[in-house]
């Protein structure tokens, strides 16, 4: 029996797929489903990005990925499997929380996590009796999950050898605009630590990126994490929210084990903006410089994300915030605020008429594609990009390197520093060229 598992491209401007010879992270999804996979089935993964899909061999079954904006590419690919005969579920964000489109462009969906319902997927495509949606009727525990399958990474094809591993799922918050919360519910679940370091021995890799939401949402449970991480000698990244900084000692504790890229939601300098969105129980504007402070004196890189076109946002708002980009020489993850189907901002925008189009390949989350309040959807666009191209000038990403090397010198510190030179570099490019800067 042979299954093909794809992650999607996102579509470029003239509605090709994206190539790229390297991509920057490895797509979870597909590695974790194939450790789900009975090894009776052949499985062959395929990232759309750097791989051609052998639309001309024959697959048992299709599995695609999906988050909103790779929807669209992950239907075109569907319809060339269906057309030959093959069956082709589809399974992630976008297929969960807006089905109904899904549902009518692929032989079957799964609802939700994969964990509890794929071995049933698999075995009805084994017998011709595949239902239209699966959906699970509970979120699994999280515990005995199987290793994913790092041995058919092909190392060639990334920029950073940085393996995806994870150890919660969910977020104790619930922002407006996010889908995490959507989708995991109002629980916040962890694996066991014990786990976790199993699968980074079975990477066998120094560098490990958490996917993590907010790998600091409970601090003693995160504290358990990086005890058991501290003898593994490894490097690591992950979001996390601010509130990490609020015990020292578990930041010290995170450094230990290797924590040395945090991206923090900052998303804004306007306190209204994040009562707005329900994010001001997790952020207080004016604390963000002396807690970011505390990761840099721990020898961790901050990476702000950043989000512009808030209902209070102006076009001062992109100044004010080079500003202090600038200043605190943090590295910019800046986003256009995006009313993805399923989140509370989306119902909101679409009551007041605010939605510009449902072209979801288009929802990247750097282009508008809602009526902001202050500005038109072109003006946002182009204060964006600027606002991009010029925090990731030359100057800025140098100044940056040589930042944090004045916080803490040492080896270690030194090749982060060089790893994420390099990614700005690239970072920059991509933006030049137009394309999202991150796949
Ligand atoms: C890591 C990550 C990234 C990374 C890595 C991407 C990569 N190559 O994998 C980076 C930083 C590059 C990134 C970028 C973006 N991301 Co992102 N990202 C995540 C994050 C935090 C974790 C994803 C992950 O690996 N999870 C672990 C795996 C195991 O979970 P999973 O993919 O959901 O799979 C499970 C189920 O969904 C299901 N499932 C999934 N696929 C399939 C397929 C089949 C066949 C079946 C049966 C089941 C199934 O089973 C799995 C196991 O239970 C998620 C948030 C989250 N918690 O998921 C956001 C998230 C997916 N990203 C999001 C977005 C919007 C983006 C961006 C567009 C910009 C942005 N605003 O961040 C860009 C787009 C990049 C691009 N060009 O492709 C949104 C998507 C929203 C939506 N409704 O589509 C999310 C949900 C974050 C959010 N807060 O809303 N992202
Ligand atoms: S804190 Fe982050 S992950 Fe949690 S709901 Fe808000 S935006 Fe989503």
């Amino acid at each position: 029996m042979k299954l093909l598992i794809v992650s999607p491209a996102q579509k470029q401007n003239d509605g090709t797929p994206l190539r790229v010879k390297k991509a920057f992270l490895i797509p979870l999804s597909v590695y974790l489903l194939a450790g789900l996979t009975p090894r009776e089935w052949d499985v062959r993964l395929i990232n759309d990005y750097t791989d051609d899909i052998p639309f001309d061999e024959h697959f048992d079954l299709v599995g695609i990925t999906a988050t909103t904006l790779h929807s669209a590419r992950g239907y075109e690919i569907a319809e060339r499997f269906r057309r030959r005969g093959t069956k082709v579920v589809m399974g992630g964000f976008h297929p969960t929380l807006f089905p109904q489109e899904a549902q009518e462009r692929c032989d079957a969906i799964v609802c939700g996590e994969a964990e509890l319902v794929w071995p049933q997927v698999l075995d009805d495509a084994l017998h011709g009796r595949l239902q239209k949606v699966y959906r699970a009727d509970r979120f699994c525990d999280l515990v005995d999950q199987p290793t994913p399958r790092y041995d058919l990474i092909d190392q060639s094809k990334y920029i950073n050898n940085v393996f995806a591993v994870e150890y919660s799922r969910g977020c104790p918050y619930n922002c407006e605009y996010c889908s995490v919360t959507q989708f995991y519910g109002n629980k916040y679940r962890f694996r066991p630590p014990s786990e976790v370091v199993r699968d980074i021995r079975a990477s066998k890799q120094r560098f490990i990126g958490f996917v993590d939401d907010n790998i600091a949402g409970i601090l003693p449970k995160s504290a358990e994490l990086f005890e058991a991480l501290i003898p593994q000698k490894i490097f690591w990244m992950s979001q996390v929210s601010i509130r990490l900084a609020d015990d020292e000692r578990v930041l010290a504790l995170s450094a230990r084990s290797g924590f040395r890229y945090a991206i923090i939601g900052l998303e804004t300098l306007d306190p209204r903006n994040l009562a707005e969105v329900g994010k001001k129980n997790v952020n207080h504007v004016e604390e963000y410089v002396a807690k970011t402070k505390l990761f840099k004196k721990h020898g961790i890189t901050v990476c702000a994300n950043l989000m512009f076109g808030f209902d209070h946002d102006t076009p001062e708002t992109f100044d004010k915030t080079y500003r202090f980009l600038v200043k605190n020489r943090f590295i910019p993850n800046p986003y256009i605020i995006t009313p993805y189907p399923g989140t509370r901002l989306h119902e909101r925008m679409k009551d007041a008429g605010r939605v510009l189009h449902h072209d979801y390949w288009k929802y990247t989350s750097y282009r508008t594609v809602f009526a902001p309040k202050h500005f038109t959807p072109e003006q946002l666009d182009a204060l964006f990009l600027k606002f991009y191209g010029d925090s990731f000038s030359l100057g800025n990403s140098l100044k940056r390197f040589f930042h944090m090397l004045r916080f803490k010198f040492g080896f270690g510190q030194f090749m982060t520093q060089l790893a994420l030179l390099i990614n700005s570099l690239v970072v920059r490019k991509n933006v030049k060229k137009g394309i999202l800067p991150y796949y």
